[in-house]
């Protein structure tokens, strides 16, 4: 099968998350992606929380699957060399570095776009450039914290928190493969590479644009209806974290299933759509809740909602999650058990879609990972292992024109 992305070769020069997530779903999809690697150490991440002596930890593994690996030194002259070679044979570089570090090694914009007129160059940054924070390196939590969701996440009485969804790192990558692929659509028009930037913040409040329309309503009406401070609580004059409320107009929360006294996940995320009363009434048992006034409308339901979810609670105390679930579903209501980390490995509707994956690697062993989230009708992206550092070197560097005397020569300067 032809891949989309055939074709296309991509200077991959990232590391640690968000840069190897781009790159790694721009691979799935056909592109002939060269992470560019620093020789002996590699991307950080080979090495961070290894659980197997000796091997790629699998924090590098289910970053840089279906990639090539060369190791070249490019602050080294005979490295410049090398990678100004593959910078003219390339439709694209991507590149995470911290602020100024390609500028430093000599490798402008301007110089890029010099060599290769027709190259897109993808960068990702903690903020954007121009921002009064743009000397800042930055880290996934980091860009939680500056981009509005530590905030706006957690509960009222507790301090800003965490996702643990890479909402700074991979999600900054999914917008940079999009900036990516539109870049090289333009390119087809204009024959013109051109700069592609995101940043870590902008595609975190991108993703907490609810947050910022509820900053307006609060600035507007004082107090927003949907989270669990309305009525009885207070309002400031900023977003307050609404634990685990429904963001939209439909209330929801987490509760306790079966077992949750000792199972910390025995929960299910209850959603309650205000034209799916009717049927959740049926479901729990509450014909008469149809058509009382106390409870008929979302209004009337606001100020008692925990009360609501409270009766939720006494009628799943005898169910666990998934029967739970299988009950709710023939309701229509929307909702879902709390999934772990073991259950989702080990879904069979997961592994059947290629959502999850396990991956023969030549040190590890099998890894398992998660596949393309994106699915084809005409494409069925194959996951591949991570290349081991520097083990395709040899066949860049001769793609490139290097005889076998020249590439010994570049390893006895330790260039590569
Ligand atoms: N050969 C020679 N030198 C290399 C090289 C290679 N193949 N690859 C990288 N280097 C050099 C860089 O040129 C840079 O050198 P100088 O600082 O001397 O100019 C140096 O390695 C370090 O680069 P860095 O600043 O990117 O690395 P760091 O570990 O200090 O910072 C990070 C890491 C992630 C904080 C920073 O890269 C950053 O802020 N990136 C942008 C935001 C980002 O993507 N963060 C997400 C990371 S995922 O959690």
């Amino acid at each position: 099968m032809t891949k989309p992305l055939e074709g296309i070769r991509i200077i991959d020069f990232t590391h640690v998350q968000a840069g190897p997530a781009c790159t790694q779903l721009l691979a799935w999809f056909g592109a002939d992606v060269i992470k560019v690697e620093r020789p002996g150490s590699g991307d950080v991440t080979r090495n961070q929380l290894r659980d197997i002596p000796d091997a790629d930890a699998l924090y590098f593994t289910m970053l840089n699957s279906n990639k090539k690996s060369l190791t070249l030194d490019t602050k080294k002259p005979e490295g410049k060399e090398v990678l100004e070679k593959l910078i003219r044979e390339s439709d694209v570089l991507v590149e995470n570095f911290g602020p100024g570090a390609l500028d430093r090694m000599g490798f402008s914009w301007e110089r890029l776009n010099e060599l290769n007129p027709k190259m897109i160059v993808a960068s990702v940054k903690g903020f954007s450039d121009g921002h009064h924070y743009d000397d800042l390196k930055v880290y996934e939590n980091v860009a939680q914290c500056a981009g509005g969701a530590a905030s706006t996440t957690g509960f009222w009485d507790g301090p800003p928190t965490i996702s643990a969804a890479a909402l700074g790192d991979s999600n900054t990558g999914m917008h940079l493969a999009i900036g990516i692929l539109t870049a090289l659509l333009g390119r087809d028009k204009t024959g013109k590479g051109q700069k592609v930037a995101v940043s870590m913040q902008d595609s975190v409040l991108n993703l907490c644009r609810v947050k910022l329309r509820d900053q307006q309503r609060l600035e507007r009406v004082g107090y927003l209806e949907e989270y669990p401070q309305y009525p009885h609580g207070e309002f400031s004059d900023v977003v307050p974290r609404g634990g685990n409320a429904g963001g939209g107009g439909q209330p929801g929360w987490v509760l306790k299933c079966k077992g949750w006294e000792t199972d910390p996940n025995a929960y299910i995320y209850f959603t309650i759509q205000g034209h799916a009363w009717e049927p959740i009434c049926k479901a729990l048992g509450k014909p008469e809740w149809i058509d009382d006034p106390a409870y008929k409308t979302a209004e009337a339901r606001q100020p008692h909602i925990f009360d609501i979810f409270q009766t939720i609670e006494t009628w799943l105390a005898d169910k666990t999650k998934f029967e739970a679930v299988d009950i709710l579903r023939k309701f229509d209501i929307p909702c879902a058990p709390v999934l772990t980390m073991k259950e989702l490995a080990n879904d069979p509707s997961l592994r059947a879609s290629g959502t999850i994956v396990e991956v023969p690697h030549k040190k590890r062993g099998t890894y398992l990972t998660v596949g393309s989230p994106i699915k084809f009708s005409d494409l069925k992206p194959e996951v591949t292992a991570s290349p081991l550092l520097g083990e395709h070197t040899d066949e860049v560097l001769a793609s490139l024109g290097y005889s076998q005397q020249q590439i010994f020569n570049l390893r006895e300067v330790k260039a590569v």
